[in-house]
């Protein structure tokens, strides 16, 4: 279809499941979306998003690298290839004990879900075992658990669904027809096929990508039809602004316009309504009034502590402040997402608060 779609539309007849668009989006349409006047797109997508969730809510991930460097892939934006001389020292797999510690810290912190990832083109079964556990042990704790640790085999991901993982973290990163610029030692199909198994097993999909590497608009709305179209398409939807790492064939790449951020943001959101749409990578080095942009244009989640993976996050302490300013709660998604009954009123969850506040946190 070549018009742009309304998000009426996309709650027309009989979709497979709630999160699938009954008509494909093409990327013609996207574009469109993306050429709209900046006033007009951000309207449109707090419309959407106001349709279905909270528009002062947002739900808090705390990342952690579980498995850091030395990764054979050659993902050009990317602090852990092997192929890139970043100066990160490859390490094993982190001890159980760190990670529980961890994320016990981000839970005590504010977080909901605690994010483990793992530089593997993909996990061997050893690895599983271990990562099992640490699912396991997460989700004891009463987080949600996310974890990224590349390509899936058969049956893998029925194995961590097993061991309690909420959602896996698989990004299709750019459009097709951009990918092999940036990684030769996989394909978008070898993504698509490890979405599908996560998919399969019953997990929740995370899929997003990256914007600020030297693509077109055209491709950026590529990327987002890509996911859209995914039928159902993901729960969550991380938007990364590139990282620049010294050492990576990236750096030194012509800076996106952070409004070309901030639209990417509004399409995501109007394109996928239900989704949980993630403001991840680069907001250290974006103004505060840019992250405020995000949340107007539909962004509804965040990563929050000091640290991504390899590189730094804000300090919690300004995020907690940077909320606070804007008058955003933090929220659990079941308290967020769009079935739940208590969408429209959802418990506040303390960001660290220390029990100063008057919310029904945990202090
Ligand atoms: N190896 C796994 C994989 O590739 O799926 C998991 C780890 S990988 C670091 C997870 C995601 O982080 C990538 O798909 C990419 O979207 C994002 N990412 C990695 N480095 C980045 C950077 N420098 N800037 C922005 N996003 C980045
Ligand atoms: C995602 O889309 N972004 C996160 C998470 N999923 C795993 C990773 C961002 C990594 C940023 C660069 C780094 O810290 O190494
Ligand atoms: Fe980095 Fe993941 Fe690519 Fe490995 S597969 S280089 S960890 S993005």
């Amino acid at each position: 279809m070549n018009s742009i779609q309304t998000s009426a539309q996309t709650a027309g007849a009989a979709p497979d499941t709630a999160r699938s668009n009954t008509q494909p989006w093409t990327v013609n349409a996207v574009v469109a979306l993306f050429e709209l006047p900046f006033n007009d797109l951000m309207f449109r997508a707090q419309q959407v998003h106001r349709e279905h969730f909270d528009a002062n809510a947002v739900q808090l991930s705390t990342l952690m690298s579980i498995k850091t460097g030395g990764c054979e892939e050659d993902c050009k934006y990317c602090s852990q290839s092997s192929h890139s001389d970043t100066g990160l020292k490859a390490e094993k797999l982190a001890p159980l004990q760190e990670v529980l510690e961890a994320a016990q810290a981000a839970k005590a912190n504010g977080a909901t879900r605690f994010c483990m990832g793992a530089a593997w083109r993909s996990p061997k079964p050893r690895h599983l075992e271990a990562v099992g556990e640490m699912v396991r042990q997460v989700k004891a704790m009463g987080l949600e658990t996310c974890l990224t640790a590349g390509m899936l085999a058969d049956g893998q991901a029925e194995q961590l669904r097993d061991a309690g993982l909420d959602y896996y973290n698989h990004n299709l990163d750019t459009s097709p027809e951009f990918y092999g610029q940036v990684i030769s030692t996989h394909t978008f199909q070898d993504r698509l096929d490890t979405i599908e198994r996560v998919r399969g097993a019953g997990l929740k999909v995370c899929s997003g990508g990256i914007v600020g590497m030297g693509e077109s608009r055209r491709q950026r709305a590529g990327l987002v039809v890509q996911l859209a179209n995914l039928n159902p398409y993901p729960d969550s939807v991380p938007i990364n602004n590139l990282v620049q790492v010294e050492g990576t064939p990236l750096a030194g790449a012509e800076a996106l316009d952070p409004f070309e951020f901030v639209r990417t943001v509004a399409v995501a959101r109007i394109t996928m309504p239900l989704a949980m749409v993630r403001l991840s990578a680069g907001r250290e080095a974006m103004p505060e009034s840019m992250q405020a942009l995000c949340f107007l244009a539909g962004a509804n989640s965040m990563f929050y502590g000091d640290k991504l993976l390899t590189t730094s996050n804000p300090q919690a302490e300004s995020d907690r402040q940077l909320l606070a300013r804007l008058g955003i709660r933090s929220s659990t998604e079941a308290e967020l997402a769009p079935e739940s009954e208590s969408a429209s009123e959802p418990a506040l969850v303390s960001a660290g608060c220390g029990g100063s506040c008057s919310c029904a946190c945990q202090g």
